[in-house]
């Protein structure tokens, strides 16, 4: 506040959260920079829970640049990247998880993923991790009665009810972790190849897909030799299409390096499409070797009268909801209420937790004492609570951060 009050004029703490329009200078020479719009935001009342001034100056390139030399001149420095949010989940305006969806939020390339961040950012996973976390804190009471009372035959809880307990936290636990391939998808996109024989319009399915003219499209089999990765919304979900050379023992050695490039991708693939112009022989041979799902599709049904055409479009819209369905089915199936995990952090915690709450089932039934079985559900508790940020170590603030752009 102090130093906005150096460069601005008139400045208006009060009322706050109320705009006002000022003339910026630089506070050494004096010289007018710019009229601006500011806002004061008294703490705890602002994005970050601190005094905040927020500064809208006019665009371009030397205006807002000259605006922050002014300030920077008045004591101020410029934020690092996500600096602002990693100071709202500091002091507890938000929690790790919601600071993520702001950054998802800022990158989503798709209708899906976008909704998915609103969702997240509203608290829907949190809400979910502490419903979860409660249920494991009350199971833990469950078995309290055990730790107080060890040498009793069989306390007034019985060990079905804790069986029960236990087996329901688990499978939702289980449930959230289910989610974790087609969440993470949908930040990264799923990793759709394009495969098949030469000459079996791989490359025009790919620009019809994508929508533009991008791969080479020729009569002769062999055009494509690199694979060719752009990125695709379908069906509102994101998607990285690759256009990979046919695939077929090639003699001339910049195909046969293209077609190895093919399998790399085929190995990484969440989905493969699987174009052929007629039924083709090799298909089983190589749906054998492919480990991620597989789609296949009748290409040039103008001619054929079957399939896809990427000529007259027919069939296409068909194909993409398919698509849309074998990557994120369980997500379209889901709906955007249920909450879903979205990075490998979470996946990774979700994991110990579930990890945690199998050994404690494994100390009951082995006849392990209930107090050391208990230390299961407390590091239980303790994964969850790191995945919503509530004990987060500096190094895990860091890399959340560290993706951020400046001025979040
Ligand atoms: N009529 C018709 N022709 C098509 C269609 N799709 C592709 N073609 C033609 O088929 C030939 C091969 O198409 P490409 O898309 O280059 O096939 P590709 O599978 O990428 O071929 P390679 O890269 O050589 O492996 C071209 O002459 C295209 O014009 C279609 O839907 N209808
Ligand atoms: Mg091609």
């Amino acid at each position: 506040m102090l130093l906005a009050a150096r460069c601005l004029e008139p400045f208006h703490p009060d009322p706050p959260r109320t705009v006002f329009r000022a003339r910026l200078s630089h506070p050494g020479s004096a010289e007018p920079i710019d009229d601006v719009l500011a806002v004061c935001y008294a703490a705890p009342h602002s994005y970050t829970g601190e005094d905040v001034v927020e500064i809208s100056t006019h665009g371009g390139l030397t205006t807002p640049a000259a605006a922050v030399a002014a300030l920077v001149a008045a004591g101020a420095r410029p934020a690092e990247p996500g600096e602002f949010t990693r100071r709202a989940v500091l002091n507890g305006k938000m929690d790790l998880l919601q600071a993520e969806a702001t950054a998802d939020l800022i990158d989503a390339g798709s209708p899906a993923q976008r909704r998915r961040a609103l969702h997240q950012l509203d608290r829907g996973l949190s809400e979910r991790l502490a419903a979860l976390r409660t249920e494991i804190l009350e199971l833990e009471a469950l078995i309290a009665y055990d730790i107080d009372f060890p040498e009793e035959d069989e306390g007034p809880v019985s060990p079905e009810r804790v069986r029960a307990a236990w087996s329901a936290v688990r499978g939702r636990v289980a449930d959230l972790l289910r989610t974790a391939p087609e969440g993470e998808r949908l930040r990264e996109g799923a990793l759709l190849v394009i495969a098949g024989p030469p000459n079996a319009g791989k490359s025009s399915l790919f620009n019809a897909l994508l929508g533009t003219e991008r791969a080479i499209v020729t009569e002769i089999p062999g055009t494509t030799r690199d694979a060719i990765e752009a990125h695709a919304v379908i069906e509102g979900f994101p998607f990285r299409l690759v256009d990979t050379a046919g695939l077929r023992d090639a003699d001339e050695r910049i195909e046969r390096l293209g077609i190895e490039v093919s399998r790399k991708y085929l190995a990484a693939a969440d989905l493969v499409l699987f174009c052929e112009e007629r039924d083709e022989p090799s298909r089983d041979e190589f749906l054998a070797q492919v480990q991620a799902p597989v789609v296949v599709v009748r290409t040039k049904a103008d001619l054929t009268g079957t399939g896809v055409s990427a000529v007259t479009g027919a069939g296409l819209a068909e194909l993409k909801r398919r698509l849309a369905a074998v990557a994120f089915g369980r997500l379209v199936a889901l709906g955007d209420v249920e909450p879903v995990v979205t990075r490998a952090r979470h996946r990774l915690a979700l994991e110990r937790a579930l990890a945690e709450l199998d050994a404690f089932q494994a100390a009951r039934t082995g006849g392990v004492d209930s107090a050391a079985a208990a230390t299961h559900l407390r590091a239980a508790v303790t994964a969850l609570d790191a995945l919503i940020g509530a004990v987060t170590p500096d190094d895990v603030l860091d890399r959340v951060f560290s993706a951020f752009c400046v001025g979040k």
